[in-house]
């Protein structure tokens, strides 16, 4: 089977990452930001052009650990993206322009529980100063307003957003690697299940940022693009009034970094499986997704 037509554990993206940046080194490249609460080393894939690429994207994957579908997304975006570098038009612009930075799995001790204890844990596997209850959830452990409205500082609870920003080694490591990057970053994309949803900051607060015009005219057009395919229905807005107030989110974080392009998608499906979406839906998930990921990126690459 090809990739990302079934799920994959960890141990198998680790090695797919590495046969790609092997077999395609013009193309790909894989940089260690750091190491997980578990000591796993977290893997960025730079997809593009290197000779020639001067913007970046970052495509995050995985920060919530039973999303199964959205690292199969950066699996299927980078595989995809260098299958047809050179032979698709529109892709071969995309990537002599972009880098596209692939996180697959943000949150890998997490994403290895649910393959091996609890299919359906979210947060990271750190201990909290409640002896029995493990976890930080890492979407509210950044930088953004941490301690706003909507905080939860109860260890046990799903939205624990942890001792104290970027308190998460995880997220401590990918602040770090973005912020050296930031002069490149066009655009931040963080890549969620399930609602079929496109959200922009804020979460924090109800108030909306400064080029959310622009913004909504992104995902709109994102949107539309996604669903030519399949007719696969997505409401698009901020993070705040489309979904619920979120602070310490990464996305809110990318935006006030200056990242003026920053966008979450809540992928496949409605509800229906929910989390535990089948990998029959994988490939579909993907390719609709994939439109509007380029959709975004070449809005991108015409403006400074
Ligand atoms: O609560 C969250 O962190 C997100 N929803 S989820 O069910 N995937 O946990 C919503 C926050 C903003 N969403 C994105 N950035 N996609
Ligand atoms: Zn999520």
């Amino acid at each position: 089977k090809k990739v990302s037509t079934r799920y994959r554990e960890w141990k198998e993206i680790v090695m797919w990452a590495y046969s790609i940046s092997l077999n395609y080194p013009s193309l790909a490249s894989i940089v260690q930001i750091g190491n997980s609460y578990e000591g796993r080393p977290m893997l960025v894939l730079k997809i593009g052009n290197h000779k020639s690429a001067k913007k970046g994207v970052f495509l995050e994957c995985g920060i919530h650990a039973r999303e199964w579908i959205s690292p199969a997304f950066c699996q299927w975006f980078a595989t995809e993206a260098i299958r047809t570098y050179g032979k698709d038009k529109e892709m071969t612009r995309l990537l002599d322009s972009v880098i596209f930075h692939v996180l697959p799995v943000l949150n890998i001790d997490g994403y290895i529980w649910t393959w091996t204890n609890d299919r359906i844990w979210r947060k990271n596997r750190a201990p909290t100063p409640v002896d029995k209850c493990i976890g930080t959830d890492l979407n509210r452990n950044f930088n953004a307003s941490w301690n706003g409205i909507g905080f939860d500082d109860e260890p046990c609870s799903e939205g624990y957003a942890g001792t104290a920003p970027e308190s998460a080694p995880e997220i401590k490591a990918l602040t770090a690697y973005i912020r050296e990057n930031l002069q490149s970053l066009k655009s931040y994309i963080s890549f969620h299940s399930f609602s079929q949803l496109l959200l922009y900051p804020y979460g924090y607060t109800e108030e909306v940022p400064p080029n959310h015009e622009k913004l909504e005219q992104v995902a709109k057009s994102a949107v539309k693009a996604l669903s030519s395919l399949y007719n696969t229905t997505y409401t698009y807005g901020p993070i705040y009034t489309t979904i619920y107030p979120a602070c310490g989110s990464s996305i809110d974080w990318s935006y006030d970094e200056g990242i003026k392009y920053s966008f979450g998608f809540e992928l496949r499906d409605e509800g229906q499986y929910a989390f535990l979406l089948p990998e029959h839906d994988i490939e579909p998930t993907c390719k609709e997704t994939m439109l509007a990921v380029r959709n975004i990126a070449s809005y991108l690459i015409d403006r400074d």
